[in-house]
């Protein structure tokens, strides 16, 4: 996939969040601002001033025909100004609320910058993760640097709006395990809670035994209710292993793209 433009929004850590807030739809809310007001200061000289006198002066001054016609491209003008006041507020507003959703989102997140790029030609809405979280298709993911529990790391995540990391497809894991390093353990959202082999992914998706990553041999220990990805030397391959959940092991957040 292109990328054509590149955003970066930078909120200072020093700034309360609200404003933080607002300084990231600064950026974002100007073009939208700049298309109004263009908008209310044309209609501004004209409905109020214009429309009204005029029809009454020009009437009594000589030739009964011209004020005729310049009353109908009047009213032509009005009419076109009208319409594009009417599609200057739709889009307005459209954009208003995408943007009242992207701030909300924000605000729950606690994220201090967002990094966003629009991923195709005609893409009018920026795609964004948060600065040093990666992007592919329609999440971002986060690589912990630290090793917690199974359970300490989900909460990681979820402090975040994220949650542990979900694999739905061969291409999903492919991407992860390149940015991940050889001699670690990563714990992914996949779990066993009770124990009798039935695994649960943290976000609900249904567990499908087509698409699953296990090395050989595994998952092997119904103590071993957490799963984690890892590299084996031999086969020399990265794969899904179960282990004891108090395990400290690295771990991979993911969340759905910010789109503004
Ligand atoms: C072995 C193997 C795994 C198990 C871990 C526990 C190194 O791998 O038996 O299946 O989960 O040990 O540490
Ligand atoms: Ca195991």
């Amino acid at each position: 996939m292109e990328t054509l433009k590149r955003l970066m929004v930078e909120m200072p850590e020093t700034l309360s969040e609200e404003s933080r807030n607002s300084v990231n739809m600064a950026s974002e809310i100007t073009y939208a601002e700049v298309k109004f007001s263009n908008g209310t200061v044309a209609s501004g000289v004209h409905p109020g001033s214009a429309a009204a006198p005029r029809p009454t002066t020009t009437p009594h001054r000589s030739n009964p025909g011209f004020p005729k016609f310049l009353a109908a491209s009047l009213l032509a003008f009005l009419l076109l100004l009208a319409v594009s006041l009417l599609v200057a507020f739709i889009i307005f507003f459209q954009k208003y609320s995408q943007l009242l959703e992207g701030k909300k989102t924000l605000k729950e997140l606690n994220h201090t910058a967002l990094e966003c790029l629009k991923k195709n030609v005609k893409e009018k809405t920026w795609s964004c993760c948060p600065k040093n979280w990666k992007p592919f298709t329609s999440s971002c993911y986060l690589i912990s640097s630290d090793s917690r529990s199974w359970n300490e790391s989900q909460s990681y995540c979820s402090a975040m709006a994220a949650h542990l990391l979900v694999i739905n497809s061969k291409e999903e894991e492919n991407f992860i395990i390149t940015n991940l390093q050889n001699n670690l353990g990563y714990y992914v959202g996949l779990s066993d809670p009770e124990g009798w082999r039935r695994w649960q992914w943290v976000d609900e998706t249904p567990y499908d035994g087509n698409v699953t990553f296990w090395h050989k041999g595994e998952p092997n220990d119904r103590n071993e209710r957490c799963v984690m990805l890892n590299f084996r030397y031999v086969p020399n391959a990265w794969g899904w292993n179960d282990v004891q959940c108090a395990q400290r092991q690295m771990s991979i957040c993911e969340m759905a793209e910010i789109y503004l």
